[in-house]
């Protein structure tokens, strides 16, 4: 048979770009973007253009695993695996109660083909009665959910990518990371906003690929950013530069947010972040000055261990500045696959009471509107008594490699009676687990784009910016001989196992929604389409553009508020003065006796988390080098390549030490999801080296969410040998 070109998007990462894949014979040649694409024309990256290989990789799970005594595991049939499964699932939720059984799904889960999977899974979980489910929210940016509780809601989405003429960036790189920027190429549509005369506002303590096309780069030194956007406010308010007449309307607390700020001296905050004044000034002027734009904080203030904090002063900004959408505009991404909703133009009131039912029996935690505290599932397997979690399924995510205070969750893995995961590979949580489920991979499943429609629009920096959809064939079958099911066929059978009725809640809707039973397994075409019954634009017209198009007739336009309500969006919360008030008079953060430096977090470009780590994406450098500024390198007498160690207060790693002189000096910026989980000593320049080694889950975390510090962490490094 000759070359084929099929149509399809790439479930890699969150970016979901439209590609085209020449297929022969059932199997993948080679993949690219696909220009005729409106809303990716043509862009694509490396991860994306090599998952061929992925498909065919020799490391690939192509039958699910069961852990023999002594630890190896053995393959074994789906049949049986679900079976067993099942079985072990209704005993231990028999002996210890629906509360021992834990659950988490990671970021493959989210991104992979959600709209079909998650419905079933919690509808697994809910059949069972656990609220023990977690997911990595609360160690990534949790604080976003926690702070909108605090600040209120509005009815309609922020303005977001639609015409910004300034954004801030605070601690992201959407350049790598396709996060803060709408789905797409994020080169070119920076430099389309740039070529605008949009101002580009970055903070960040490296110099990072989107902070060399900064307008205003501010290289602060971490764990500043709480006074960096408080002077930012100051500025604002001090000025008035702020929307005199949404703020009137629709925002309280100005005049306590302004006494909290009263003392905030700016030359002061500069100074202890090692930026200049002036040019905190003259970013915050940029800033607001514009008519429209938008602000997002990433994971580098997310993981600082005041994540809710920052997140606030964040949306603090933007209210004052009236970011959000007003009636009569309209929702550019409007969902397409998944149901219009109904934007109104009016606040809603902070949560009375933000937190959800669910308790943890450590560290007071709670669930909150970011989910469980994630960072505290270990401690929760591994604390005795009732309640106690003796069970995991794990989707899509990888504990063992990206949980932080690694060796206690490594403890906390190993003890539990029944650990499954659902992974195409032999991950370092795979190594450990009783089971593990592969399910077929991206290009071999169906799939529309309702990832995209449930992200967008909704919450800022995340998503696309038009109505753009997709659906796609699977596009090969899944190798030959093997015994895969899709990630839903694998909750959808475990439901049914367990003697319960397959009865789901479509992906993204409200919790009344009416939901859909299934009497027998549906075929992955008859649930997609039943799951996008309800849809803005129905299924079959989007498979009838196969190449993917924007759906821009009749978008959602927001609707004018309800004139009798009186709620307003609270920029002074007195919790939220109180904990600013404790940071603008603490001693400077970045003093540490014991600790020179400070580990920042990092990603890189080949890889996705601990996915895609191949050797067509590596390039002959499978690790993660430990970056440090050149003069510090100099000071430290260690020369590029040379082995180092990283200590913390609470292990120690081995790493290779690389320059990269666009780092501040005395930090150490270094990628997660490296290294062997059970042995830490593992050849660094193989394996790399996992910095969840040295990152205490109990030590410094944010109250609401649980999430610990996980970047401006102290560490002490010294040349090995
Ligand atoms: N190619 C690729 N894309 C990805 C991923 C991947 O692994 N590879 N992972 C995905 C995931 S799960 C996520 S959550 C997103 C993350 O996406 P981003 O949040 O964009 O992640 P980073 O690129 O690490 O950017 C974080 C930045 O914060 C800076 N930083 C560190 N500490 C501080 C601080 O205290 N203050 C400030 N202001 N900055 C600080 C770091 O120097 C770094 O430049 O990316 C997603 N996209
Ligand atoms: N120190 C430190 N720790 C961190 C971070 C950090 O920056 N620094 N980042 C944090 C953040 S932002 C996040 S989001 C979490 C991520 O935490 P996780 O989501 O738990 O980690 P990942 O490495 O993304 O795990 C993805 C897993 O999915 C598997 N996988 C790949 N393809 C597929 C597929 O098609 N289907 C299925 N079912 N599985 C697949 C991969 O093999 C891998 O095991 O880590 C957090 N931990
Ligand atoms: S992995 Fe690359 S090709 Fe695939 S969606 Fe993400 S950016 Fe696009
Ligand atoms: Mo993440």
């Amino acid at each position: 048979m000759m070359p084929e070109l099929k149509h399809s998007f790439c479930r890699c990462c969150i970016n979901q770009c439209s590609i085209n894949v020449i297929v022969e014979d059932g199997r993948v040649l080679a993949v690219e973007g696909n220009p005729d694409n409106p809303q990716y024309k043509g862009y694509s990256c490396i991860k994306g253009r090599s998952q061929a290989a992925f498909l065919t990789d020799k490391n690939r799970l192509l039958h699910p695993l069961r852990r023999r005594a002594d630890g190896t595991h053995e393959a074994v049939s789906s049949d049986a695996a679900l079976n067993e499964i099942a079985e072990k699932l209704k005993r231990i939720k028999d002996r210890f109660g629906p509360r021992a059984i834990a659950s988490y799904w990671g970021t493959m889960a989210s991104i992979g083909n959600p709209g079909a999977a998650m419905p079933f899974y919690n509808a697994l979980l809910d059949a069972i009665g656990t609220n023990m489910r977690f997911d990595p929210n609360t160690i990534d940016k949790g604080g976003k959910q926690t702070a909108q509780s605090f600040l209120g809601y509005w009815g309609a989405p922020s303005r977001g990518f639609d015409r910004p003429d300034a954004i801030l960036l605070i601690g992201i790189n959407p350049l790598l990371t396709y996060t803060g920027f709408p789905a797409g190429s994020p080169k070119r549509w920076i430099a389309d906003m740039l070529q605008r005369d949009c101002k580009l506002i970055v903070i960040d303590p490296r110099e990072t690929q989107i902070a060399q096309r900064a307008t205003h780069f501010l290289q602060a030194r971490p764990g500043w950013d709480v006074q960096i956007l408080a002077a930012f406010i100051k500025v604002i308010l001090d000025e008035e530069l702020y929307d005199a007449e949404f703020v009137a309307r629709h925002v309280t607390g100005v005049r306590e947010l302004a006494s909290a700020l009263d003392s905030l001296d700016i030359a002061a905050v500069a100074q202890d972040a090692g930026v200049d004044a002036k040019l905190i000034v003259e970013a915050a002027r940029a800033y607001a000055g514009a008519k429209r734009g938008y602000a997002m904080a990433g994971t580098g203030p997310h993981m600082s261990g005041f994540g809710t904090l920052v997140e606030y002063l964040t949306i603090v900004i933007d209210t004052l500045c009236g970011r959000w959408m007003r009636a009569g505009e309209t929702i550019l991404p409007s969902p397409s696959l998944l149901p219009a909703y109904t934007a109104r133009a009016e606040a809603r009131p902070p949560d009375a009471d933000w937190a959800l039912a669910g308790r943890l029996r450590v560290r007071g935690l709670k669930q909150s509107r970011a989910g469980m505290p994630t960072a505290a599932l270990a401690e929760e397997m591994l604390l005795p008594g009732k309640g106690q979690v003796k069970a995991l399924i794990s989707w899509g995510g990888n504990p063992a490699v990206a949980y932080p205070d690694q060796e206690r969750v490594i403890r906390a893995l190993t003890s539990l009676d029944l650990f499954v995961t659902v992974d195409p590979w032999y991950s370092e949580s795979a190594k450990l687990a009783h089971y593990v489920l592969p399910p077929m991979m991206g290009l071999e499943v169906e799939a529309a784009t309702i990832f995209m429609d449930w992200v967008s629009g909704r919450a800022t920096g995340y998503g696309q910016g038009l109505a753009h959809a997709q659906h796609t064939e699977a596009i090969v079958p899944p190798p030959e001989g093997s015994d895969l099911l899709e990630d839903w066929e694998i909750f959808y059978e475990l439901l049914v196992r367990m003697g319960y009725r397959a009865e789901v809640l479509p992906f993204g809707s409200p919790p009344d929604a009416p939901k859909l039973q299934f009497d027998s397994r549906p075929t992955s075409s008859r649930l997609l389409e039943r799951l996008t019954e309800r849809g803005r634009i129905p299924l079959q017209r989007i498979k009838g553009n196969p190449g993917g198009h924007v759906y821009d007739e009749d978008l959602i336009v927001v609707e004018p508020g309800d004139p009798a309500n009186s709620s307003r969006l609270d920029v002074g919360h007195a919790e939220m003065m109180r904990w600013l008030t404790e940071f603008l008079n603490a001693a400077p953060s970045s003093v540490d006796d014991a600790h020179e430096y400070r580990l920042l977090c990092r990603r890189q470009n080949h890889v996705y988390n601990s996915s895609c780590h191949n050797e067509v994406t590596h390039k002959g450098r499978p690790y993660n080098p430990a970056f440090l500024n050149p003069e510090d390198m100099a000071e430290l007498e260690i020369a590029e390549g040379d082995e180092i160690r990283i200590s913390s207060e609470l292990g120690v790693i081995r790493g290779l030490a690389h320059a990269d002189r666009y780092l501040i000096r005395k930090t150490l910026s270094m990628s997660f999801a490296y290294g062997r989980a059970t042995d830490p000593t593992a050849e660094p320049a193989i394996y790399g080296a996992n910095p969840n080694r040295l990152i205490p889950s109990d030590q410094v975390f944010d109250p609401y969410t649980g999430q610990p510090r996980m970047t401006n962490v102290p560490v002490s490094i010294a040349k090995a040998g």
